[in-house]
């Protein structure tokens, strides 16, 4: 009472609607007017961003809150009168003609897609203090994934123009979902880096904000321990780009200049942009309002599985349930073993990959109705078995992944599975707990993001025609992967699986010891056999014919490094290995015309 003098009415509002929820420790203890009162109103200016960024604001969020808080004390499994069974999608081969045909209708309506990265998250499990977009996705050339995922957007939209036909060329909307902890150095690397080639008008940056703490199993507010005018704040999860989308008013935006599809994907899987054009013509065809990308999954790998959940009333629902939940469920639903392998060697649930694609209408229309909130979730640490006080304070979070919870059963939701090594390689897990994983399961380091890399690119080449070497197993940061020949090409040079095919012919071989670099838009590989280091880029006028005999030096080789060893950058030790650049034959053709390259 006594402070109200020194607080606005907007103030006094916000501090109202906290005595009512409860809150009323927030103001004890205050000194008298005239000590504080900055730290005071600083209080309140945090309570008005809290209230602010959350849909339904504070008072919604306390509430939520309670009631998740007595459920998680009750024990109640949120799946109550569910029964997972196995859904059906559509299942693809790289190199298929169905893979291709989806391929090409895809890359059709790229001109009509909005990307949304979501790269808010700090990667606490990598251990890497940078942000992890700025991380080389590959060190052959050292391509960090947010360039990749630039051009490879770029390039998909050039190569979707040829089919608009006059229709107008428009740039492709990428929308980056940043945080505190991420905002400043991602706008710092596209900065210094000319937005990678992006118009800088093409890249929006919405930061989340992080969501209040809570104390006790009433939702008391937490109160940072060294300054009690400032409550704590934790991260709420990669859902918050649904309502940040939708309160940005960009969903409307797009849908007004004609967009049709939102394509969200996660801040380092290097393989991504190899499916997505075919998983943009899987939702084309079938209409998905839904379509989430999938690979299949070892039983308890940490993705989570796509089950089709039916519950005892009738509704149905097919969404993603995370590890940790999939294997109890199965194991109260009559599946004594739980998560297990079935006879493919794979869980018959998929992997969700987090690669999520919307129909911008029916997305619109569900946002207007929820202002983008996400079924939420909390996962409090408690002191003890009489779940009464918390370790630490904990907080709601959502994932985006949980979009599908609220839609009607008229929603049309599917999947996508396509082959692991097409699709999924993310850098999550710091050398230590990747050493950890069990025999067969991936490690999702940096190491085996990066040899994934090359085995992608190099088992494509091979579907394309080219003989490629059979790898060698080689153990970096006490993991075992498998090395295959370096093969690494710009997305101008190729973004599907078409263009890859259009763009080598005749006999061609690449021993497991080389390294292709392709970086020209034009050039075609025709007879090559290379047994080393070769390296091809090219201005987009530029033709180039690479081949008609052989290439043999002492090439890049992969080398061993200590990950203790602090005098490397941080970069190289997460990985385990360098690339020792010995001797390569390099050529760049500067200008338009044919060129042939013959070694
Ligand atoms: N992220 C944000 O942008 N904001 C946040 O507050 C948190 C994260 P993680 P997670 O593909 O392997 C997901 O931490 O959440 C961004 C799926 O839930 O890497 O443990 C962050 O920057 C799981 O089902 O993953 O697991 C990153 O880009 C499975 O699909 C992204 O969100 C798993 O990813 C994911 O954050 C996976």
């Amino acid at each position: 009472q006594k402070n109200l003098s020194i607080l606005s009415p907007e103030q006094i509002e916000l501090g109202k609607m906290l005595l009512e929820t409860g809150q009323v420790h927030l103001f004890e203890n205050w000194p008298d007017p005239g000590v504080d009162d900055d730290d005071k109103k600083a209080l309140l200016a945090q309570v008005d961003l809290l209230n602010s960024s959350y849909p339904g604001g504070l008072a919604s969020y306390i509430k939520t809150a309670r009631e998740l808080l007595a459920d998680s004390k009750a024990g109640r499994n949120p799946f109550d009168g569910f029964t997972p069974s196995v859904p059906s999608g559509e299942v693809l081969t790289c190199g298929d003609d169905n893979f291709i045909q989806y391929e090409e209708s895809g890359v059709k309506q790229i001109q009509n897609a909005a990307f949304v990265l979501v790269a808010g998250g700090l990667g606490e499990r990598l251990g890497y203090k940078g942000i992890k977009v700025a991380l080389p996705m590959e060190t052959t050339t050292g391509t960090c994934f947010l360039q990749h995922y630039i051009e490879s957007i770029l390039s998909l939209s050039k190569a979707s123009y040829k089919h608009a036909q006059g229709e107008c060329q428009r740039d492709v909307p990428l929308v980056i979902m940043t945080s505190d902890d991420t905002h400043g150095h991602t706008l710092q690397l596209l900065e210094s880096n000319s937005y990678f080639g992006m118009k800088p008008t093409q890249v929006k940056l919405l930061k989340q904000e992080k969501v209040a703490c809570l104390a006790d199993n009433d939702a008391r507010l937490a109160l940072d321990p060294n300054n009690k005018y400032k409550i704590q704040t934790k991260p709420h999860g990669h859902g918050d780009v649904h309502a940040l989308l939708y309160s940005s008013g960009l969903l409307k935006e797009w849908k007004d200049a004609g967009l049709r599809w939102v394509l969200f994907f996660q801040d380092t899987n290097g393989l991504l942009f190899k499916a997505i054009p075919a998983a943009l013509g899987v939702s084309v065809t079938k209409e998905y309002h839904v379509n989430s990308l999938a690979v299949p999954r070892k039983a308890k790998e940490a993705i989570g599985g796509i089950t089709k959940l039916t519950h005892t009333d009738g509704r149905e629902m097919v969404i993603n349930v995370e590890y940790n939940q999939l294997d109890p469920l199965l194991r109260a639903t009559g599946h004594p073993d739980g998560d297990v392998n079935c006879e493919t060697g794979f869980s018959p649930y998929p992997g969700n990959i987090n690669q999520l694609i919307l129909e911008l209408g029916p997305y619109i229309d569900e946002l207007s109705k929820t202002g983008g909130a996400i079924k939420e979730f909390i996962n409090p640490k408690y002191k003890d078995s009489t779940k009464t006080e918390f370790k630490s304070s904990t907080r709601l979070e959502c994932m985006m992944q949980d979009y599908p919870k609220t839609l009607p059963p008229s929603a049309r939701v599917g999947f996508t599975v396509t082959e692991i090594w097409l699709a999924y390689a993310p850098v999550k897990n710091n050398p230590e707990d990747a050493a950890k994983v069990p025999k067969g399961n991936p490690y999702h380091s940096a190491t085996s993001g990066e040899t994934a890399i090359y085995r992608a690119n190099s088992m494509i080449l091979r579907k394309a025609g080219v003989k490629v070497d059979d790898p060698v197993t080689q153990v970096f940061n006490g993991q075992e992967v498998e090395v295959w020949s370096r093969v690494v090409w710009k997305p101008k040079w190729a973004v599907t699986f078409s263009d890859v095919k259009s763009k080598v012919k005749g006999n061609n071989s690449v021993s497991q010891k080389s390294t292709l670099v392709i970086k020209g838009h034009n050039v075609v590989i025709e007879d090559l056999k290379l047994d080393g280091a070769l390296i091809v880029d090219s201005v987009d006028e530029a033709e180039v014919k690479v081949g008609g005999g052989s290439v043999c030096n002492n090439g890049w080789t992969i080398e061993s490094v200590d990950k203790d060893c602090v005098e490397l950058p941080e970069e190289v030790r997460i990985r385990g290995f360098k690339i020792n650049k010995k001797e390569q034959l390099e050529e760049f053709y500067g200008e338009s015309g044919n060129f042939c390259l013959k070694p």
